[in-house]
């Protein structure tokens, strides 16, 4: 009987959690209705109040094959974003943005230190040795986001139950992120849904040096 009633005491407890938080599902496509993948979708609570977490989890962005892995990262500001070599050739990483400007020295294996990202803005990385090898790190200023996978959806689980506005931003978006703007109102708790079409610019490409070119020079 003792163990019954347990049960629903805690049947009870998750159900009011479950109705204490709110989803919301993205879907974003191209002009053609074509899914696009790696589009960070931010919320921000309409009443400014958001849970911030108290130590950011660490970043990574990886170089595998003289790429960034992943190609498009989203961190909360004042993430520390560590940079792996898995290559074996030496990478030198930078960026210019006024979000976040930096240069790693050239290196093999790991720095040892992550780069802070200390302000909210897009962050275009490059490297100094690859000319193709082009990244994006998202810094958002809500910690509510998440990133379109290869079906165009993600998943922006246990919000607190808010009005949001909802943004989408893609490094090839032809508006700007301002322009995306929804407002969604999950104040209820429960899932929600949020859907945008991007007119997508061409991606610019630079030529990978022929295989092995690099390796010869560094
Ligand atoms: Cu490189």
């Amino acid at each position: 009987m003792r163990a019954v009633l347990l049960y629903a005491t805690l049947a009870l407890a998750v159900g009011v959690v479950r109705a204490q938080t709110a989803e919301i599902t993205a879907s974003v496509t191209d002009d053609q209705g074509r899914p696009v993948e790696d589009a960070v979708v931010v919320a921000v609570p309409i009443d400014g109040r958001a849970r911030v977490p108290p130590r950011a989890r660490e970043g990574i962005v990886d170089q595998v094959d003289q790429e960034f892995v992943p190609k498009v990262t989203a961190v909360l500001v004042g993430t520390p974003v560590r940079f792996p070599n898995h290559d074996n050739v030496r990478h030198q990483v930078y960026s210019f943005s006024p979000a976040k400007r930096f240069e790693l020295p050239l290196y093999a294996g790991s720095p040892a230190e992550p780069v802070v990202f200390d302000k909210p803005g897009v962050v275009v990385l490059g490297c100094n040795i690859h000319d193709w090898m082009i990244g994006y790190v998202y810094v958002s200023e809500s910690p509510y986001f998440a990133k379109t996978g290869k079906d165009g959806k993600a998943l922006l689980a246990d919000l607190p139950p808010r009005a949001y506005t909802l943004r989408v931003w893609h490094p090839q978006q032809d508006a700007g992120e301002d322009t995306t703007r929804k407002t969604v109102d999950a104040a209820r708790g429960g899932p929600a849904a949020v859907a945008w079409t991007l007119k997508l610019k061409r991606e610019a490409k630079v030529r990978r040096a022929p295989i092995g070119e690099g390796r010869t020079r560094y």
